[in-house]
């Protein structure tokens, strides 16, 4: 029987299965608080395990980090991740594609929807100025940007989405406290089926550092684009699916 691709941690030397953890507890700064983080640490396989650092944060809890060992075993054979599976373009490249193509702008309209006021993200996809050294999508000739901002209702979003004729809705997600991003996907998502006949809705994508990017089905999107996505990868992706056969489902 094969043993896989398997790995441990590296901390001081080779495989020793080191690693570093960090976390809040809500007890006041103490020598107990110490204690109560280490027995954390151990109940989580951390054995021998280090407090290396604890702050007070306020008078009724502390942070902490924990050094340690874990026994466990990473089988890389069996890591599971949404590889991109469409050809990376540059601007002029995705340009030429949606003129010879679409033979009209390919319209976007993007939003932060629900109570999310974290519109970074979602600008450093849409706006000129772009992310990580790439021009955002308002710098592609061939690609109509409307930027609806923050705190977008998803009803509003329909509205905007099927007066400018989107191609694609773009809905960015940065609070998931209370699973606020997965709640308010899903009914992004289900009022645009809902309104649009089938076959006929724009693309709908979802990003934000923490949604999980093989969610897709559950959540009713085309694409999940997480932490650390740039432009052009967002600008390709929008060109691979608009532009080819399939309409969205
Ligand atoms: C800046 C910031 C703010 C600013 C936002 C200003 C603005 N105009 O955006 C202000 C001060 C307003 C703010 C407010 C709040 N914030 Co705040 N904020 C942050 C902070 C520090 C940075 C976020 C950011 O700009 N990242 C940079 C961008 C470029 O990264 P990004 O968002 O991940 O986007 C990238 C990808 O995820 C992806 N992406 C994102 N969206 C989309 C969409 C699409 C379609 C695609 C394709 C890709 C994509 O592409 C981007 C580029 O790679 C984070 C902590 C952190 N370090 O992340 C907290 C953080 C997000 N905030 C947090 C909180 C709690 C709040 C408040 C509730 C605080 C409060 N009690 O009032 C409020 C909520 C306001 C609201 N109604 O939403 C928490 C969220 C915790 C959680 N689990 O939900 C965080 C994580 C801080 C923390 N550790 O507690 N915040």
């Amino acid at each position: 029987m094969s043993q896989g691709n398997l790995i441990r941690p590296y901390g001081d030397t080779t495989g020793d299965g080191m690693v570093q953890v960090s976390f809040t507890l809500p007890m006041k700064h103490s020598k107990v608080a110490d204690g109560a983080a280490l027995q954390l640490a151990n109940k989580m396989g951390m054995e021998p395990a280090m407090v290396v650092h604890s702050k007070p944060m306020g008078d009724d809890f502390t942070f902490f980090v924990v050094y340690g060992q874990v026994n466990h075993l990473v089988d890389v054979d069996k890591v599971q991740v949404v590889e991109r599976d469409f050809p990376l373009l540059t601007p002029k490249e995705a340009n030429a594609v949606i003129k010879e193509t679409l033979r009209r702008p390919l319209v976007v309209v993007g939003a932060c929807i629900g109570t999310d006021a974290h519109t970074v993200g979602i600008d450093a996809i849409l706006n000129i100025k772009g992310f990580a050294g790439e021009k955002g999508l308002e710098y592609y000739k061939e690609i109509e940007v409307v930027n609806l901002g923050a705190q977008v209702s998803v009803p509003s979003l329909v509205e905007a989405a099927v007066t400018r004729r989107a191609d694609a809705v773009l809905v960015s997600q940065v609070v998931t406290q209370r699973d606020a991003h997965l709640l308010n996907t899903r009914e992004m998502s289900a009022a645009f089926r809902e309104a649009y006949p089938a076959g006929e809705r724009p693309l709908l994508v979802a990003g934000g550092p923490r949604f999980d990017e093989s969610m897709t089905t559950e959540l009713g999107v085309d694409r999940i684009f997480g932490r650390g996505t740039t432009p052009a990868e967002v600008a390709s992706y929008l060109v691979h699916r608009t532009t080819a056969k399939e309409p969205a489902a």
